[in-house]
C-alpha cells in the first residue's frame, strides 16, 4: 500500500452503488483511481472497464485482488457475496472500504471479525455513510457536548419511493433499517439490546409479501427508546429523518432544504429522488475519508465490530418481524480490539 502516491483501488460489484463509487473515484475523489472492476456479468464489468484508461474487468474478486497494480478494495457487490471476498482481502492484508451489511448474519460478521483479529490489526472500514453526513455529524456534535442532557429517544423516518423486485420483506430490516441501527448505536454510544417489529394494515402499493410500512422499535443498554418508521414504497421521494428527544430539547435533522418556490397560490420543494442524491455528499465524505487513511498506512470509520454488531441487531430485527414479538439482541462482548 502506499504511503503517498495514488490508491490503486479494484471495486467489487458495478451495480447501482459500485458504478457510483467508480464515478466518485474517477471524477469526484482525489488520492485513487480506479485499475480494476469485478462483476460476476462479464460484459457489465468489461463495458465499465473500458471508459478508464489502465482498468481492467475481472469476473473474480480473487484475481483482481492478486493483480500487481491493486492496492485496495472497495467491496459494493450483493450482502452474501461479502464475506468471501473479505476473507480473501484480509488473507492478502489489502485494505477494504465494504457497503454495508457487512455480511447478511451475524455468524458470518463474527467470522470475518475473528479473521481480521488473527491478522492483528485493522484492515476494514465499513460503509455506513450517515456517519459523514453533515447534519448527523452535527446531531452527534450536539448529543456528545451533554448541553441538551441526556438523549431519552431518537425517532426516525426512512422512506424510499419504492423498492426493486427482488427486495424481501427481511431486506427492510437488513438492508434499509440497519442505518439505523448503525446511526442509533454511534449517536447515543451504546448498543441496542431488543428490537420489537409492529405493521399496519399494509398500503395497497406493497408489493406480494411484503408488509409495508413497519414500525422498527430498539431498546438499548442505558434505557432510551427509539422508533424507525421504514417505509419502501412511499410514492414520494426519498425521505431520511431524524429526532432526538433529550431532558433539555430536542433536534431534528433531514427535513427538507433547498430554495422553497411560491407561484401560482403555492409554495413547496423539491423531495430528493434516491439515496444516491440525498445522501451524495456524504458518499463522497466516506470514500475521501477512506482514501486518505489508506494513503496514511490508517484505518478509521467504522469498524467490523459495528458491522457485527449492526448484523446481531438485524437477526434480531428479523426474528422480531417474522414471529410478531419482542427478541433480544444476542451478541459477544466487544473485544479489546475494537475498544
Ligand atoms: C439501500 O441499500 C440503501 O443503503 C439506502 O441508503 C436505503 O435507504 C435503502 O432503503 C436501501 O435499500
Amino acid at each position: 500500500m502506499p504511503s503517498r502516491g495514488t490508491l490503486s483501488v479494484a471495486v467489487v460489484g458495478t451495480g447501482k452503488m459500485g458504478a457510483d463509487h467508480v464515478r466518485r473515484i474517477q471524477r469526484v475523489i482525489s488520492g485513487a483511481r480506479v485499475t480494476a472492476v469485478v462483476d460476476l456479468d462479464e460484459e457489465r464489468a468489461e463495458a465499465l472497464a473500458a471508459t478508464m484508461d489502465g482498468c481492467r474487468a475481472y469476473t473474480e474478486p480473487v484475481a483482481a485482488m492478486a493483480a500487481p497494480d491493486v492496492d485496495a478494495v472497495l467491496i459494493a457487490s450483493p450482502g452474501p457475496a461479502h464475506e468471501a471476498a473479505l476473507l480473501e482481502a484480509l488473507d492478502r492484508d489489502l485494505p477494504v472500504l465494504c457497503e454495508k451489511p457487512l455480511t447478511p448474519d451475524a455468524a458470518s460478521a463474527l467470522r470475518v471479525l475473528e479473521a481480521e483479529r488473527r491478522l492483528g490489526h485493522r484492515r476494514i472500514q465499513v460503509g455506513f455513510m450517515r456517519r459523514y453526513d453533515a447534519e448527523y455529524a452535527e446531531l452527534k456534535r450536539l448529543l456528545d457536548g451533554g448541553e441538551l442532557g441526556r438523549a431519552l429517544m431518537l425517532h426516525h423516518r426512512h422512506r424510499n419511493p419504492s423498492m426493486p423486485p427482488w427486495f424481501t420483506n427481511e431486506m427492510l430490516i437488513n438492508d434499509s433499517v440497519v442505518h439505523e441501527m448503525d446511526v442509533t448505536r454511534w449517536l447515543l454510544g451504546q448498543e441496542i439490546t431488543a428490537v420489537t417489529v409492529l405493521k399496519p394494515a399494509p398500503s395497497s402499493y406493497a408489493p406480494e409479501g411484503m408488509d409495508d410500512p413497519q414500525l422498527v422499535l430498539f431498546e438499548t443498554e442505558s434505557g432510551a427508546l427509539v422508533d424507525v418508521e421504514i417505509f419502501g414504497h412511499c410514492g414520494n421521494g426519498y425521505q431520511v429523518r431524524a429526532e432526538a428527544v433529550c431532558e433539555r430539547g430536542t433536534v431534528r435533522i433531514g427535513d427538507e432544504g433547498g430554495p422553497r418556490v411560491s407561484a401560482d397560490g403555492r409554495w413547496g420543494g423539491r423531495v430528493t429522488p434516491d439515496y444516491l442524491e440525498r445522501f451524495a455528499d456524504a458518499y463522497d465524505r466516506q470514500v475521501q475519508a477512506w482514501v486518505d487513511a489508506t494513503r496514511r498506512g490508517e484505518v478509521t470509520g467504522p469498524s467490523v465490530w459495528d458491522g457485527y454488531a449492526a448484523a446481531a441487531v438485524c437477526e434480531a430485527g428479523v426474528s422480531a418481524q417474522r414471529e410478531g414479538r419482542r427478541v433480544e439482541v444476542e451478541m459477544i462482548e466487544r473485544p479489546a480490539f475494537y475498544a
